[in-house]
């Protein structure tokens, strides 16, 4: 833990390294009371570092130093070397050598899960971003690549199975009933991407022939009770093999890929080079178990994870700076996967929906900081959503710019370019740049300016001339430090409709043939406005803008609700169909808040709904979607002091005034979309689910019974946990509070042994304006299943309420807020990590109105005045104080 306050890395200051490492000889004596970790390394001078004489640099972190050996030569402590706490440093050293390295580190009492910690007894690592320097002294740093040879030793009994990335060459028995195995990885690489796991697992075996007919080993180690429940990952690794080689044309490189499952994780899921490790809840899932959101969840995490083998593994980050490298490119290609997998269009809704609610929220913050940040104190922090949602709408933006061929045409270039290097985004977008002949000059200012762009589109109809025009004005808010900011390159996908919903052809100058005129056209924003014409227009047509998203940037425009009821009808592009009735009950939300409540729930968008209720021709997955109103945090997201309680209110009286009077529509959806033969995760049957739950979660805010009888009834005949969990859910959120203590105390009963469906469980409560005020919250801490050390459990409760239960947690009194800040704190001492993922929320308290920001400013005071906060906590805290 540091007192003293950290100090900023700036990209700027960046330097090569001055000594570079061949290879890496470990080797990890595992035992209960701790690990012995011998590290060889071969080490040569970097000619292009012009530091001929530096001292050689080893990162560290809470080691204890057994011994240091340079070319067999011990050192001693003082006179050949020191060791800051944080380094050890060797004066002199000559142009190549081989320094030994012994270190003792105690992975039981690891609580940061960085480095190596064990997790229900077994042994399992997590380095990236700055965890291999828990593991031995190291040059820390992804441009510091090298060959890895890992031999692990460790008690035969209680850890059976031991892995390290690549292929096994070596195992056998030791004495006292201890056993080894050596792996070597052929491929050099970052440090961040090593991985050990040892432990008493059981694993599922399959095979993968490739594009070129090599025939892969697959494997995912999992505890033996949850052996039943690899399948679904196991086709999805599959699956994401197969369209690498289709769509990148990448071919997977070792002979074996492993995935490991653990239960206690700081993320979602870990790239390690041929020995992924993954997070439980998102590798685990039966049909018993898991929701359609959950197997949904797993696909696109496999994908991603495998994918970075080519974008993050094979061409890597030189430096974290870098980051949205990998993360941005591997997100866009997961995205394209699972689009490919199941319906493009909901596929983009959803991605959308979490740019909009919460990377715009974030862009808009303290926080907020270009997709490549030029300065971090701690680099934990910036595994953000700008570096993943919008790191991947800047590379979708190029593929939109470039078309299909030429942007494979360039990712073609980019791996055959930097096979075996640590490049810079900048490398990326040159490689692009290359291969298609285009000027990115100024579309490279995605990644160095902040905020989301605002696009104000005006419009004017000539019906003499028959030309429509389009001014759209672009501005970029200014973020902190960041101001007067350049006008961005945006690729700007339209369409315009004539009065029966007809495309109508996109002719940008007289001289263009109607015949041939497209009609859908990007184009292309470059300058702080722009006037655009379209010719041969009888009538003012209704604008289809932004289609797609083709751009991460919020558009104003003056719609008229009846032209979003139109577009929600009419409009061919099924991503601005949804959009405008996202729009249309926003702006009736909206007025209503201002009206206090005050007037009526506007007829036409109870008539919109009733249309979608009965379109049978529309894919009923679009159907679904378009069925969820905007959520909370989205409102929230929008409004500039935003009322939390108004909207919250405003919003549930909308929900029960739309189920009151569609009653029987929905209960004919409900009854239409029952059954459907034996359980399936297709887009149909996913869809089929999710319109029955929305019917029977809008039914329950109905005054009859007709709601909860059929909750009750799913909840007592599901064969599936999306059922289950969706009559579970609407229970919980409606009135009825006999019928949702005794559910959630029989599902609790039933389910008890599965930590994945308890944290489920927990999620369902603290998200509940009706189940999770601040005393069941508090409750819930104090639950047997609940753990201070797990953070999936942490998420579920503390998270889920400061980020889903907004209503509660602004409760205007600020007890929210301080309990808030008391867990963060409590955290801070044993996960960092999580501590400062978890204290977001309090960051955006300029947002609010003052009654509210004043409180949360006295939660984030409270935390900032902790004895001893850690690097991660100091900064989030500090920034979104002096913001
Ligand atoms: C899909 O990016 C999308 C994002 C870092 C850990 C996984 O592969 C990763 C790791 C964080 C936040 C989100 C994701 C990951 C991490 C993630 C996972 C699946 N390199 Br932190
Ligand atoms: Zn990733």
């Amino acid at each position: 833990m540091r007192t003293n306050q950290p100090t900023t890395i700036r990209l700027s200051e960046y330097k090569v390294p001055a000594y570079l490492v061949d290879t890496v000889d470990l080797r990890f004596e595992l035992f209960e009371s701790g690990a012995r970790v011998h590290s060889t390394l071969t080490v040569h001078r970097n000619p292009e570092s012009t530091e001929e004489f530096a001292p050689l640099e080893l990162d560290g972190d809470s080691l204890k130093l057994e011994r240091v050996e340079l070319d067999g030569q011990e050192l001693a402590a003082g006179s050949d070397y020191n060791e800051t706490g944080v380094q050890l440093v060797i004066a002199k050293v000559p142009a190549r050598f081989e320094l030994t390295v012994v270190t003792w580190i105690e992975p039981q009492n690891n609580t940061r899960l960085e480095g190596l910690y064990k997790s229900s007894g077994m042994f399992c690592t997590q380095c990236e971003a700055e965890g291999f320097r828990c593991i031995t002294y190291f040059p820390d740093r992804p441009d510091v690549m090298a060959r890895y040879r890992t031999r692990i030793e460790a008690d035969k009994a209680s850890c059976p199975v031991l892995l390290s990335n690549g292929n096994d060459v070596d195992r056998g028995d030791l004495e006292d009933g201890r056993h080894f195995v050596t792996w070597e990885d052929p491929f050099p690489k970052p440090s961040y991407l090593f991985a050990l796991v040892a432990g008493d697992l059981v694993e599922k075996q399959d095979t993968f022939t490739t594009c070129s007919g090599r025939d892969i080993d697959l494997r995912i180690f999992v505890e033996p009770r949850n052996a039943a429940k690899c399948q679904h990952a196991m086709d999805s690794l599959k699956r994401s093999m197969r369209w690498d080689e289709e769509v990148y044309g990448r071919e997977y490189d070792l002979d074996i890929f492993m995935i490991v499952a653990v239960d206690d994780f700081n993320m979602g899921a870990m790239e390690n080079k041929g020995l992924n490790i993954f997070n439980s809840s998102c590798v685990l899932a039966s049909q018993e178990t898991a929701t359609d959101l959950a197997f949904q969840r797993i696909e696109s995490i496999v994908a991603h994870e495998y994918f970075h083998n080519w974008s993050g593994n094979r061409v890597t980050c030189r430096d974290w700076f870098q980051l949205s490298l990998k993360e941005g490119f591997t997100v866009f290609r997961d995205s394209t996967f699972s689009a490919d997998m199941g319906s493009p269009t909901v596929k983009r809704i959803e991605d959308v929906t979490l740019l909009r609610t919460a990377q715009f929220a974030e862009d808009a913050g303290p926080m907020a900081h270009p997709v490549r940040p030029a300065s971090y104190m701690e680099i934990s922090n910036f595994y953000t959503l700008t570096i993943y949602e919008k790191g991947a709408e800047v590379v979708r933006m190029i593929h939109t710019l470039l078309g299909p061929d030429l942007f494979r045409k360039g990712s073609d270039l980019y791996f055959e370019r930097h096979d075996g290097e640590a490049v810079t985004t900048d490398d990326f977008v040159k490689a692009m740049e290359d291969a298609s002949g285009r000027d990115l000059a100024q579309f490279r200012l995605w990644y160095d300016q902040a905020g989301t762009p605002v696009l104000t589109v005006a419009d004017d109809y000539d019906s003499e001339r028959g030309v429509y025009s389009l001014k759209i004005q672009q501005a970029i808010p200014d973020t902190s430090g960041q101001t007067n900011k350049k006008p961005q390159h945006i690729p700007f996908a339209l369409g315009l409709l004539g009065a029966e919903g007809e495309a109508l052809p996109l002719r940008l100058g007289s001289t263009e043939d109607a015949a041939s005129a497209p009609t859908e056209r990007v184009l292309e924003l470059t300058d702080a406005s722009h006037t655009f014409e379209f010719h041969g227009l009888s009538q003012k047509p209704v604008p289809s803008l932004l289609r797609h998203f083709s751009a991460p940037v919020r558009l104003v425009y003056p719609w008229s609700r009846e032209q979003l009821v139109f577009l929600m009808s009419h409009d061919p592009d099924g991503f601005n169909r949804w959009d405008a009735g996202q729009r249309l009950a926003v702006d009736v939300i909206q007025s209503l808040v201002a009206s206090s409540g005050a007037g009526d729930v506007d007829p036409r968008l109870v008539d919109a709904y009733r249309a979608l209720l009965a379109d049978r021709a529309l894919d009923q997955a679009l159907v679904a979607k378009m069925l969820h109103l905007p959520s909370e945090a989205y409102l929230i997201e929008l409004a500039d002091s935003p009322d939390v309680a108004a909207i919250h209110r405003t919003r549930e009286q909308v929900l029960s005034h739309l189920a009151t009077s569609l009653r029987d529509e929905l209960v004919a959806c409900y009854n239409r979309n029952l059954g459907g033969g034996e359980y399936e995760v297709t887009p149909e049957s996913v869809a089929r689910r999710s319109l029955k739950n929305t019917a029977l979660a809008w039914l329950l805010m109905i005054n009859d019974d007709t709601g909860r009888d059929l909750a009750l009834q799913q909840l007592s005949e599901a064969d599936n946990m999306t059922d289950r969990m969706g009559a579970l859910r609407a229970l919980v959120n409606s009135d009825y509070a006999a019928e949702r203590s005794q559910a959630l105390a029989d599902f609790y009963e039933q389910f008890q042994s599965d930590p994945q469906v308890v944290e489920q469980w927990f999620s369902v409560q603290a998200s509940s304006d009706r189940a999770g005020q601040l005393p069941q919250i508090q409750a819930l801490l104090k639950h047997p299943a609940f753990d201070w050390k797990n953070p999936n459990k942490i998420r579920s409760v503390i998270g889920v309420f400061a980020g889903q239960n907004l209503a509660a947690f602004h409760n205007p009194d600020g007890s929210g807020y301080s309990f808030l800040a008391e867990q963060v704190c409590r955290l801070d001492d044993s996960n960092p990590q999580i501590a400062a993922r978890l204290v977001a929320p309090l960051t955006r308290w300029k947002k609010f109105a003052p009654a509210y920001s004043a409180l949360m400013r006295t939660a984030l005071e409270q935390i900032r005045d902790k004895a001893e906060l850690s690097a991660d906590l100091y900064e989030v805290v500090h920034k979104s104080l002096e913001a």
